[in-house]
C-alpha cells in the first residue's frame, strides 16, 4: 500500500522517490492536504484558546500598581492590561477574535486622542468621573454603563476626579489583526474638550425608546448611540422578571433568566458590527442549561455570585470576575444570589459569514 501521509512515508525510507517528493514540496513552498487534514478540517472546532477565569481582585490590584509605575500618555496611549488566554501563549488575546482589558486612569489623568479601525466598547463595573470624548461628543462613564467607540471614531478619556477609575475594554483587535485590517492615527497631543455633560449629544438624539430623529433616517452599521445607561438596562431586566412573577412567561420562558442585547437603534442589529454585547440577570438559585455556539465570548460578573461550568470545569465567580468561553465550548450557569452578567462575543461576525447555519445534527457532536 502506498503511504498516505508524511509520517507513513518516513516509516518507509526505502521509498526514495516518495521521500524526494516530500523534499520537493518543501523546497517549492508546498504542503499536501493529506498530511494536515485532521488539523485543518477537524470534525468540530478545536480551539487553542481555553476557558479561563480571571479574578477582578487580582486585575484591580495589578492595575493599581501599574497606575503607580507606568504613566499614561502619547505612544503607549492607554494604561490597559489585556487578558491573555493561556491557550494562546504570548498573545494579548482573550479569544482568537477578542481583546478584553482592564483600563485604569488615575486622578485627573488624560488618555490622549486617537482613532483606529478596531471597534471598541467600555463596560463600567464600578465608579464614575471619567468622560470619554467620542468624535467630539463628551460621554460620561458611570457604573453599569456600556459606552461605544465604533471603529475610526476619535476618542480620548479624562478623569475629572481625585479618585482613580477602572473599567473593562472590549475590542476586536485580534480579529482585525488576523484579517490585516488595522489602521491607526494619533489625534492632537492635548485633549481640549474637558466638558462634563450629564448626557451626551448622542443620547439626546437617540436615547428615547422607539423614537427616531428625522435627521437620522439613514441606517448606520455602527450604532449612533454612544452610551447605554445602566438605568435602562436594569429596568429592562427587572421588567422581564416582573412579568415572569405575574405569570407572563414570554420573555424568560419561566426560567428566572432575563437577558437583553445592546442594539443599534437604526437597524436593530448588534451595537457594534463585530462584537455582540449583552446583559443577563439570573434570579437567586436560577440555572442556565448547557449550550454551545460557534463564537467565542468573554463574560464579566457585574453583581452577585455564582458559577460557570465550562467543558465540565466549574469556575466559582464573584463581582468583576471574567471568564473566557472559546468557540464550541459547553457552558452552563448557576446563580447563588441574584447574578448580573455582562457578556460580549464575536457572534455577529460568525452570523454575517454564515458560519452559524449548519444542520442541527452538528450540534449533537461532542468536542472532546
Ligand atoms: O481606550 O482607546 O484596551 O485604543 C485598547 C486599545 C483601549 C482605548 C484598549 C485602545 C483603547
Ligand atoms: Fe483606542
Amino acid at each position: 500500500m502506498r503511504p498516505v501521509s508524511a509520517r507513513d512515508a518516513a516509516a518507509e525510507p526505502q521509498d526514495l522517490q516518495l521521500t524526494e517528493l516530500y523534499k520537493e514540496f518543501d523546497a517549492l513552498g508546498l504542503i499536501p492536504l493529506w498530511t494536515e487534514r485532521e488539523d485543518l478540517m477537524p470534525q468540530s472546532p478545536q480551539p487553542a484558546a481555553v476557558p479561563h477565569h480571571w479574578r477582578w481582585a487580582d486585575l484591580y490590584a495589578t492595575a493599581v500598581k501599574a497606575g503607580e509605575l507606568v504613566p499614561v500618555g502619547r505612544g503607549g496611549e492607554r494604561r490597559a492590561i489585556s487578558l491573555a488566554n493561556p491557550g494562546l501563549p504570548g498573545l494579548p488575546h482573550a479569544t482568537p477574535t477578542l481583546w478584553a482589558a482592564i483600563q485604569y486612569l488615575g486622578p485627573h489623568e488624560v488618555a490622549p486622542v486617537h482613532r483606529h479601525a478596531q471597534n471598541a466598547f467600555r463596560f463600567v463595573l464600578e465608579g464614575e468621573g471619567v468622560w470619554t470624548i467620542v468624535d467630539g461628543d463628551a460621554v460620561a462613564m458611570r457604573r453599569g454603563d456600556l459606552l461605544l467607540t465604533p471603529g475610526w471614531a476619535w476618542h480620548g478619556h479624562h478623569n475629572t476626579t481625585d479618585r482613580p477609575m477602572a473599567w473593562l475594554d472590549g475590542l476586536d483587535i485580534p480579529l482585525s489583526s488576523a484579517l490585516n485590517t488595522e489602521f491607526f492615527e494619533f489625534g492632537p497631543d492635548t485633549l481640549k474638550d474637558r466638558s462634563t455633560p450629564e448626557r451626551s449629544q448622542a443620547e439626546r438624539l437617540w436615547a428615547h425608546p422607539g423614537l427616531r430623529p428625522l435627521s437620522g433616517l439613514a441606517d448606520t452599521p455602527k450604532s449612533p448611540l454612544a452610551a447605554y445607561r445602566w438605568e435602562h438596562t436594569d429596568a429592562a431586566l427587572a421588567g422581564q422578571l416582573e412579568l415572569e412573577d405575574e405569570g407572563h412567561e414570554g420573555a424568560t420562558a419561566g426560567t428566572g433568566h432575563a437577558a437583553i442585547r445592546f442594539s443599534n437603534p437604526t437597524t436593530g442589529a448588534d451595537a457594534l458590527p463585530t462584537i455582540r454585547t449583552e446583559m443577563h440577570r439570573l434570579r437567586a438559585g436560577a440555572t442556565v442549561p448547557a449550550t454551545r455556539e460557534v463564537a467565542s465570548s468573554v463574560w464579566q460578573v457585574f453583581e452577585g455570585d455564582g458559577a460557570f461550568v465550562v467543558n465540565g470545569e466549574r469556575l466559582d465567580v464573584t463581582h468583576g470576575d471574567l471568564v473566557t468561553v472559546p468557540s464550541w465550548a459547553e457552558v452552563s450557569l448557576e446563580a447563588t444570589g441574584q447574578l448580573d452578567l455582562f457578556r460580549f462575543s464575536d457572534a455577529p461576525v460568525m452570523e454575517k459569514l454564515h458560519f452559524t447555519t449548519l444542520p442541527a445534527s452538528v450540534a449533537e457532536r461532542t468536542t472532546r
